[in-house]
């Protein structure tokens, strides 16, 4: 039997593993992409590992989520990571470069790679045919030291594309789409193929979009062919060699399908405050909006950009409306400019930003009290923007244009304008602008810490007991932009957890920080996909350092509960979620035998001192898992030993 495109790329970079979908597999990864807020703390950790020099051809360090640099402390992190680069031989992307995976597609993709990026969008890149993972810093660290990056293996959903999208109908609401019949947890443990017709009918900016927003479903990866579209992407890129064609066997096994009809895709939106709280776009039609952001690494390429700027050339921005444009790229935006399309956008009154994630995680533009805003983001997690109560809708580019003309949501196929039908240009640039190579020999390099850097905190090993209260008890879709919110504030201390602490569910509950530290060892209960989101180990460094030792979920998102395991924090399920309500905020929870419990299989009892129930708990560990979480972390691990758990 034929294999799909996704078991060849895992076969081609598998170091060790199993065949079935949830064994451990371990891969080797040919590139690396960091950003600037996660970037920061896998060097510290590449340090305090001993590491010496990356080891992958590519590793590619951007500055694209604190751009501004509003703080010295930002211009500081920046500052230690082009020191880092150089001592340790990445590549250093300055601030104003762009976004971290649109400029990576741009100028180092290569089909039929692996790439494994600290932030969670990194499957973005599976628009070409690379099979791309997000992770956590300290799992990137690792890949930069050559080691393998390890997961469960995933099922392979085959995602078969029929027809054609009908003008106004876009990629972003393909993946709206999916995302309104899967939602938040439909992708967990899988990874999605794009397959069939209706994919020779999209472009890799479009397929990108697609790919990106993936990771609002929970999915490990998503892939699309390498075909001609990838190969005209890069012909129009000027790096025709670097492609190559990739696609599955035409007898491929899949562990799953399912069909979509582009031809039957509408404009869609997602509500506050979930991605998935998708409707057509007929139910909010008409929603007065007071701000349009088109933007973030899901739809801020040329293409994007260009339609925008195509509908909204020789009209004006609504009065009460502030229309924001955060371009995707540095160098796509000079071929914007080249080609007028900038100049459309200032005159119909758009502000042209920076190539910068910028208002996506709340750094800037947060929206005023009472407002809603219209934007073309992937992620619309309450409070996110900056603003606490906020109301933000997800839409695509066309009908973020549409609306900012009106002044409230407003579906493009209402309004007398042709569909902007973009072609890309013939050349589009991939000169490296930006981007500095790292020095051949970096030895005598020194790294530059400002003083807002700290030590890296380390996990503290467990006993054969564990009891500790329960501080916490939270709802569904719990997303680490509630664990460790974005926004301007805390950003400031990616790189200073005792700092980072003060800021830990602050927003879902403000006296966390004060019970954790009264409680000494804490656990966390929460309901499903808790930990969804971004990939940032933040937000389970900054918990482990206020003293939790435990989180029992009724679910866990991927990237969160391997982040748990590396930062010294017991990850578990529920066997059954019904015991979610026997547990109250206050309850002392014991394990006994915690060791030999862990070692026995997948399931610990764990006691509850008031009720006297025994819950029943999934933990799920490989070896290697158990033996980093009992060792406290993976750093912990590695200074205990020489080099990380087999
Ligand atoms: C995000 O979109 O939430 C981020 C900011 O890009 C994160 C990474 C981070 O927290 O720094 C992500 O998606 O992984
Ligand atoms: Fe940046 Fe937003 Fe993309 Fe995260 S989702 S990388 S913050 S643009």
């Amino acid at each position: 039997m034929g294999q799909s495109l996704v078991e060849k790329l895992i076969d081609a970079h598998l170091v060790e593993g199993g065949a079935h979908p949830g064994d451990e597999i371990a891969l080797r990864i040919d590139q690396v992409l960091l950003q600037d807020a996660t970037g920061a703390m896998a060097f510290l950790c590449f340090e305090a590992m001993g590491l010496e020099r990356v080891r992958p051809r590519v590793v590619v360090q951007y500055a694209d989520h604190q751009t501004l640099q509003n703080d010295g402390r930002h211009s500081d992190d920046h500052r230690f990571l082009e020191s880092a680069c150089r001592k340790f031989g990445a590549y250093y992307a300055k601030p104003g470069v762009g976004i971290c995976h649109v400029v990576h597609l741009e100028q180092f993709s290569i089909p039929g790679e692996s790439i494994l990026g600290s932030d969670s969008h990194t499957p973005h890149l599976g628009a070409v045919a690379m099979l791309a993972i997000g992770a956590g810093g300290i799992d990137v660290a690792v890949a930069m030291g050559g080691g393998p990056y390890v997961l469960p293996r995933p099922s392979v959903v085959r995602v078969n594309l029929v027809g054609q999208l009908r003008p106004w109908s876009t990629a972003k609401d393909v993946i709206l789409e999916l995302l309104r019949r899967l939602t938040v947890k439909g992708g967990i443990g899988k990874a999605f193929e794009y397959a069939g017709p209706g994919v020779a009918t999209l472009s890799v900016p479009e397929r990108a979009t697609i790919a990106n927003m993936g990771t609002e479903l929970g999915l490990t990866c998503s892939v699309f062919p390498s075909d001609d579209q990838t190969r005209d992407y890069f012909r129009r890129l000027g790096r025709l060699g670097d492609w190559r064609p990739f696609g599955a066997d035409p007898d491929a096994h899949y562990d799953d399908e399912m069909t979509l009809d582009l031809g039957s895709i509408e404009p869609l939106v997602a509500c506050p405050s979930q991605p998935d709280a998708v409707v057509p776009i007929a139910e909010v039609a008409g929603t007065p909006i007071q701000q349009v952001i088109v933007g973030s690494c899901t739809n801020s390429s040329y293409h994007d950009l260009a339609a925008v700027a195509k509908l909204l050339r020789g009209r004006q921005v609504h009065p009460r409306v502030s229309c924001v444009i955060f371009p995707g790229s540095f160098e796509s935006t000079v071929e914007l400019a080249r080609n007028g399309y900038v100049a459309d956008l200032m005159a119909a009154g758009a502000v042209v930003s920076e190539a910068t994630c910028g208002a996506c995680p709340g750094y800037v533009h947060v929206p005023a009290e009472g407002t809603r805003s219209l934007r073309t983001f992937n992620r619309n997690f309450r409070g996110r923007s900056g603003l606490r109560d906020d109301q933000v809708y997800l839409c695509s580019p066309e009908v973020a244009a549409a609306s900012a003309l009106t002044g409230q949501i407003t579906d493009p196929r209402t309004l007398d304008l042709p569909a902007p039908g973009v072609e890309l240009p013939d050349k589009l640039s991939a000169n490296h602008l930006l981007i500095v190579a790292p020095p051949a020999d970096g030895t005598s390099e020194k790294l530059t810490k400002g003083s807002n850097i700290a030590a890296v905190p380390l996990g503290r090993p467990f006993g054969q007991r564990l009891e500790a209260e329960v501080v916490i008890q939270l709802g569904d879709k719990i997303s680490t932009d509630d664990i460790t919110p974005a926004g301007a504030e805390a950003i400031t201390f990616r790189t200073n957890v005792p700092k980072l602490a003060e800021f830990v569910f602050r927003r879902v509950e403000p006296d966390f920080v004060r019970r954790a530290r009264a409680a000494g060892e804490s656990i966390i209960v929460a309901g499903e996909a808790y930990g969804q989101g971004s990939s940032r180990e933040h937000a389970a460094i900054a918990p482990m350092y206020l003293g939790v030792r435990a989180v029992i979920a009724k679910s866990l998102a991927r990237i969160h509960r391997a982040n748990l395991i590396n930062w010294g924090i017991l990850p578990l399920e529920f066997v059954d979620p019904a015991e979610y309500d026997t547990i109250r905020v206050g309850d002392r929870l014991a394990i006994v035998d915690l060791p030999e419990q862990l070692g026995r299989g997948e399931i610990v009892e764990v006691q509850n001192q008031r009720t006297g129930a025994r819950i029943r708990c999934r933990a799920s560990l490989t070896a290697r898992e158990r033996a980093t979480v009992l060792a406290g972390g993976l750093l912990a691990y590695t200074k205990q030993h020489s080099s990380g758990p087999r």
